[in-house]
Order: structure tokens, then sequence, then C-alpha cells
């Protein structure tokens, strides 16, 4: 399998997450949507509750070993550095964050996802060398803050029908019930936070999920 067929697995069933999206345990959440069947991780620690310093230099480190452990590709959101620092699998960046060609510079070799909210910013994140994009909020999300409009899925299918051909994850308010439909507009994946994050039972949404993405 190429590289980019490898990378377009792992992002069928992409989890995200940090300490303050979980009620239980964060280890425990990981490590059931692990046992449910997610396909790949985002450590995405932030927030005014986020943990800081050394403690979350840790916090990264023990995610990660779980991970490792069940051979789930661990992506570190925003932070070049603690990529760097931890040996992580890659980093996602946003549109605000450190700028994509600087993070390609630094992370030869590693996976680069970026955000991206319309057909401009595709481009220019694959100009920059982004190995995939990630697409939202398809629906509207508690999760994100300041995320822009709701954009349904007519930009993915945008995105498909300009035959660019980039892995693409959707994202935002993304649930078992939806999660179909994204992936039937031209999504390769979806990234999902407090869908599993958040549930009863992170192993069996995590199984919902992959039903609804795999059939
Ligand atoms: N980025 P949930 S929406 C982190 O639109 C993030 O770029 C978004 O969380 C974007 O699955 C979002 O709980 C939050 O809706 C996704």
């Amino acid at each position: 399998m190429s590289k980019t067929e490898e990378l377009r697995h792992s992002l069928k069933l992409y989890f995200i997450m940090g300490s303050q999206n979980c009620e239980k345990d964060p280890s425990d959440v990981l490590r059931e949507a692990i046992a449910g069947g997610i396909t790949m991780f985002q450590f995405r620690e932030k927030g005014p509750d986020a943990k800081q310093g050394e403690e979350r230099v840790e916090f990264a480190r023990e995610l990660q070993k779980i991970c490792k452990e069940h051979n789930i590709p661990f992506i570190v959101n925003d932070d070049v550095q603690l990529a760097v620092q931890i040996d992580a699998d890659g980093v996602h960046i946003g549109q605000d964050d450190e700028n994509a060609h600087i993070a390609r510079e630094k992370l030869k070799g590693k996976i680069l996802g970026v955000s991206a909210h319309n057909l401009e910013e595709v481009k220019e994140a694959i100009k920059n060398g982004a190995d995939y994009v990630g697409m939202g909020p398809v629906y509207p999300t508690k999760t994100k803050k300041d995320a822009l409009a709701v954009q349904g899925t007519d930009i993915i299918k945008e995105v498909r029908n300009s035959r660019i051909d980039i892995p693409i994850v959707g994202i935002g308010g993304i649930t078992a019930h939806t999660a179909g439909n994204v992936i039937e507009s031209g999504a390769d994946g979806v990234s999902i936070i407090s869908a599993i994050s958040q549930a009863d039972s992170p192993l069996d949404e995590a199984k919902q999920l992959r039903k609804a993405i795999f059939g």
C-alpha cells in the first residue's frame, strides 16, 4: 500500500481529544475507543483547562504509549515542537496555527494535516505539503467555540468535484447517524471528538461509527 493509501485508511475513524473533552479518565476513554475500532488519534489538549508544561508532555506521552501498543498513529494538534520532542507520527495545524510550510520543513517524513474551509485553502494546504486536510464544521458543534459557519457536506463534494485527490477528513458534530453521509459526499474519513469522548460507552460509540463507515 502506498503511503497515501495507508493514510487514507488511517483517517477513516479519527478520534480527537484532550482532557477537557472527557468526563472519565482520558486514558480509559482512549483505550475504549481503540477497542471499538478507531484508526487514528489526535492529541488536542486545548483551552483554559488544558494541562500545561511538563504535565502536558507527560500526558501526551501516556496517550502516545497506548496508541503505540495498538499501532494507532498519534498526531499532535497545533504544536510542532511537542510533536518533535515526543517523536509523534505527525501534526495537525489549523489555518491560524504555525504556517503549514514551516511545519512541513520541521516534520520531514511525518504526517501533516491542515484544517481547510474552502477550495482555496485546500489548494494552499496541498502547495504547502499537507498530507491530508480536515474540512468543517460539517454539522453544528459545541466542542469548538470559535468554529466557522456550518458547511454541511457540500464543501467536501465541491473539492472532490474539482478532481482534488488529497485525503479529506470531515469534522464537526459528526455522529454514527451522520458519518455515512460524510463518507458518501467524498470524504475518506470522519474526525470525532464529543460523540466518542462524551459517550456513556466510548467503546460502543466507536463500534457504531465503524459500522456506519465500513458497513
Ligand atoms: N475543528 P465534535 S470543528 C476541532 O470546523 C474542530 O475545523 C472544527 O468536535 C472545524 O466532534 C471541531 O465534538 C470540533 O463536534 C469537533
